[in-house]
């Protein structure tokens, strides 16, 4: 089995307690590869070493716009080796071929946007309301930043992490979830080839409960950028509020896509499957309740199912796959408990509902695309968040019972509105208490709009503008240009 090394201040080095983990191939159950199984000790070494390279060495001496081709120079390494990192994560994750290759090619964007920013990050002159002072503001980085990832997309979450990162000139350790940490090692030998100097990336491999809780709880980590499940993140939000650092939470959904009778259902047929069917439904962005008017509820399941059960499930590495396996055993476990859960909460099981036992799945962990009606929003199929390809349909009468549904979960991360009425799309997209609305389309997402939470699904935004000022600081500055120095007990 391949064994690899985590990358620690410019070196490839084993664990310092010299063990290692397995990272499995969901489509064949199997092992594949070791990893090193970092801890406590590993973690110090990185954070030292991304805190020297902040604070001393060539980092802090370049110039914004220099962070910023560094950045675009990796971006082009990312793009010559989109496919090799695509086969590798299909092999790591069991995401398909397709989606990993579209994913990967669209990763440098991210590199590119950001570097393009770097140097676009400026300060005020404030017009101050006091006579002899000059004041102004600069953006400064926070310092190093632990930057940690789930396993649906590693190098998408991980762009979406690092380039507003380094734009902003902060230094980083990465922790890569413990499925799919083989990606990011070879993502990080690019960082190397694009020659950002030893300590400014630094990975570090293994669990959660060992290198995720040291990195978060390290006193010289400033800010704290993750991606993963609500619970974990109430974890780490509490960890890091001990010590003031700044955080990123992105915490996952139960995202409402709602059709009103006077959409064009064909279209929203396809917006729904692909909302809860793509990447096996394994998104933060899933739209796993389908809201429908009554009016149009049978017609719209009866088109639903007649294009779900077209679905290909098979080896994702062939292009002709169109729903892949489970990329964890956990989380397969998982979903055929909700899918348990559901049948005895009373909805009614229209597609699916089991294990997929196609002899074109082999041993891999596949869940059969699943489709519950009779759903009421206060089931737990309604309010937590399954993350596998299970769909609940909800039916409503109006928008004040398609909004009360939509906002009665604690999430709110995105949500989509099927309507051909303007002043619809637009009163909906007010209402709704989530951080992207969709109109007449789903699942759409830029390196240059921000995405993010409402409510449980998150704090802070990635992505756009906006995502660089989660790794800045503002500094005042005030500059005496003839006030007086009186008598400092004589207020005027
Ligand atoms: O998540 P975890 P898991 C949801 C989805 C899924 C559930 C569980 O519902 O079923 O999460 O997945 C690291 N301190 N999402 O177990 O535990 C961990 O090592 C610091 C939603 O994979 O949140 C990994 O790197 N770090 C989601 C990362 O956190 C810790 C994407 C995520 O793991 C830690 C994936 C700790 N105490 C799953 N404990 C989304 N928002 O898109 C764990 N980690």
């Amino acid at each position: 089995m391949d064994k690899l090394q985590m990358y620690i201040d410019g070196r490839y080095t084993d664990a310092a307690n010299g063990e290692w983990f397995e990272s499995d191939n969901p489509f064949t159950g199997q092992p594949w590869a070791l990893i090193a199984k970092g801890g406590p000790d590993d973690v110090e070494l990185a954070v030292q070493a991304a805190h020297r390279a902040f604070t001393t060495g060539p980092w802090p001496e370049m110039t914004a716009s220099q962070r910023g081709h560094l950045l675009r120079k990796l971006g082009d390494l990312v793009a010559r080796d989109a496919k090799r990192l695509a086969d590798l994560e299909v092999q790591d994750n069991g995401k398909l071929i397709a989606e990993m290759q579209a994913q990967c090619n669209y990763v440098p964007q991210w590199y590119y946007y950001f570097g393009g920013l770097a140097d676009k990050i400026q300060g005020a002159v404030v017009p101050l309301d006091k006579k002899g002072y000059f004041n102004f503001t600069r953006h400064e980085p926070l310092g190093v930043a632990a930057l940690i990832t789930a396993w649906n997309s590693p190098l998408l979450l991980l762009a979406w992490k690092l380039a507003p990162a380094l734009a902003a000139g902060c230094t980083a350790v990465v922790k890569p979830s413990e499925f799919t940490s083989a990606s990011t090692l070879a993502f990080v030998k690019l960082v190397e080839e694009a020659g950002f100097p030893p300590g400014v990336v630094n990975v570090v491999t293994g669990f959660g409960r060992d290198v995720g809780n040291a990195l978060v709880g390290h006193p010289l980590v400033r800010k704290v950028a993750f991606t993963g499940s609500d619970a974990t993140g109430r974890a780490i939000n509490e960890l890091a509020a001990k010590q003031f650092k700044r955080v990123t939470l992105e915490l996952g959904g139960k995202s409402p896509n709602i059709v009103f009778n006077d959409a064009k259902l064909d279209d929203a047929v396809n917006g729904a499957v692909s909302g809860i069917f793509a990447a096996t439904g394994q998104t933060c962005i899933a739209g796993s309740r389908l809201l429908l008017q009554e009016d149009i509820h049978d017609q719209f399941v009866e088109k639903l199912l007649a294009l779900a059960k077209t679905a290909r499930m098979g080896d994702p590495k062939s292009l002709e796959t169109q729903v892949g396996p489970i990329t964890t055993r956990p989380q397969y476990e998982k979903v055929l408990g909700y899918i348990d859960v559901a049948k005895n909460d009373g909805a009614e099981l229209l597609m699916g509902g089991g294990p997929a036992t196609r002899p074109e799945c082999g041993n891999g962990w596949f869940v059969e695309p699943t489709v519950f009606s009779g759903v009421k929003n206060d089931m737990r199929i309604a309010q937590e968040e399954v993350f596998g390809p299970v769909l609940s349909v909800i039916k409503f009468r109006d928008e004040e019972e398609a909004l009360a549904i939509a906002n009665g979960v604690r999430f709110g991360l995105g949500a989509g509105v099927w309507t051909n009425d303007i002043g619809r799309a637009i009163r909906m997209s007010e209402r709704i208490q989530a951080g992207t609305v969709w109109v007449n389309t789903y699942r759409a997402v830029s390196y240059m709009t921000p995405f993010g939470g409402y409510k449980d699904s998150g704090i802070g935004r990635e992505n756009g503008q906006d995502a660089i000022r989660e790794y800045l600081q503002v500094k005042s500055t005030w500059i005496n240009t003839g006030a007086p120095s009186g008598n400092p007990f004589v207020l005027k």
